[in-house]
């Protein structure tokens, strides 16, 4: 734990706050009951929700037009995992990182395993980067990776992910997950058929290599950095590659990537269906991938997604286990603070699906009652649960108010020294 921010510290502040909660905590309580929900129980499932956070995330990210650096930003994977450890101490909801390679790549990862142990904290799923080419890269992924016409650059970028599942076996990791920015920019540029003919011979050798333990997760993306089209460019065509590759094979949904307005929990109800759901990298849009704190603008659609896998835990769908991740870019706020109340936003997503009446639901849908079907998420959403979540911190050692013990704790001010601002910032858009 932090010496800025430790138990000590966190518990003074809760002090003067458990008063006002305990009385908040009692009278939703009571509101519960009414509905035959027992607070009690909620907060328990809400300490035992999780959702792990990107590495790249804790750096302050930027645009195509500029990158803004914040103060003392972490410079490397240990200062990264230092910063996670705050937001994890703070929450408690945030125990794993999940790493980017080769940007959290150095010699001893074992290294990184203990340090992330020391501040009680464990490695998610790894990341592969073949969208951008590293210094002194003998084949450029310019024209793609996995997908690209010469075969030369195709091994490479399968090397690399071999590689990265041999990083992530040093760190305790199980999954990794596989995003190519491959695509085109002009009618004509690609062959459909072929590129994904080459993804798939790649991927086959990336998943002959997996360990049995291991699981692949494919992330789809509709755009960007490719603007035409996208190898890879939607759910249709990941389960697809999923079901072609094998059962340690499984579609990762990111929120950002996909058309406006689409119907995102449906696709996620239909994933569940088939067995195929990886999990989410959540974060927040309103016109792309704009990689915005989860909840943020849409947190409706949220509540809906975990209503589809609250439902599907409800009814022990086959083969249910998704993995949670946010995957945001900071560009105005402190990463901290952003990825604090995203963790808390989408345990709260999860804690107001648990509310649904799932029977009244069931019989509004079996009568072709629209309105009161609506109504019965409504009233789920509708009620505010924010005593519960902070119940459920400060039973786990948490801040009963996260941002605020953050701020009083002057963090980066105290780190400034130490941190002196550097050209690389990690970031996961942009390296200036
Ligand atoms: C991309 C994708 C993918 C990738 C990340 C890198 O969401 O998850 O690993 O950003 O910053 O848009
Ligand atoms: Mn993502
Ligand atoms: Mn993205």
């Amino acid at each position: 734990m932090s010496e800025i921010i430790n138990t000590e510290y966190i518990n003074s502040l809760n002090s003067s706050q458990i008063d006002t909660l305990n009385r908040d905590y009692d009278y939703l309580g009571e509101k519960l009951l009414r509905r035959n929900i027992s607070v009690e129980e909620l907060t328990d499932k809400a300490s035992a929700f999780s959702v792990a956070v990107p590495s790249w995330g804790v750096g302050t990210g930027g645009t195509r037009f500029a990158r803004f650096p914040g103060q003392a930003e972490p410079r490397n994977i240990f200062e990264k995992i230092d910063d996670c450890s705050i937001i994890n101490t703070l929450v408690r909801i945030t125990p794993e990182i999940s790493p980017h390679f080769p940007w959290d790549v150095v010699d001893d990862m074992a290294a990184v395993k203990e340090h992330a142990a020391t501040h009680s904290l464990n490695f998610a799923s790894v990341n592969s980067n073949t969208f951008q080419d590293q210094p002194d890269q003998k084949h450029s992924f310019k024209y793609g990776s996995l997908t690209n016409t010469n075969e030369k650059t195709r091994e490479l970028a399968i090397q690399h992910n071999l590689d990265c599942i041999e990083w992530g076996k040093q760190i305790g990791s199980k999954v990794i997950t596989v995003w190519i920015g491959d695509g085109s920019n002009f009618p004509g540029q690609q062959n459909f058929t072929g590129a994904l003919e080459r993804y798939l011979s790649s991927m086959k050798v990336i998943y002959s290599e997996l360990p049995d333990d291991w699981k692949l997760f494919i992330e789809h993306k509709m755009f960007e950095p490719a603007f035409y089209s996208t190898v890879i460019q939607d759910w249709g065509t990941n389960v697809l590659c999923a079901m072609e590759l094998g059962d340690k094979a499984y579609s990762l949904v990111d929120l950002g990537h996909h058309a406006p307005n689409v119907n995102i929990e449906m696709i996620v109800a239909r994933l569940i269906q088939f067995k195929k759901l990886a999990g989410f990298h959540f974060n927040d849009s309103k016109y792309g991938d704009d990689d915005l704190d989860s909840g943020s603008i849409n947190p409706y659609q949220q509540f809906l997604i975990f209503n589809e896998l609250v439902d599907a835990e409800f009814r022990n769908a086959e083969g249910f286990k998704p993995d949670y991740m946010l995957d945001q870019s900071h560009n105005v706020t402190d990463p901290i603070e952003s990825l604090m109340t995203s963790a808390v936003s989408v345990q709260r997503s999860f804690v107001q699906a648990l509310m649904v009446d799932r029977k009244a639901l069931a019989e509004f849908q079996n009568d072709n009652d629209a309105l009161m079907a609506s109504q019965t998420l409504k009233e789920a959403f509708d009620t505010d649960i924010t005593a519960v979540l902070q119940m459920s911190r400060y039973k786990a050692g948490g801040a009963i108010d996260p941002i605020t013990c953050y701020r009083a704790a002057h963090y980066r001010e105290k780190l400034a020294k130490d941190r002196p601002a550097s050209k690389n910032s990690g970031s996961g858009i942009v390296l200036w």
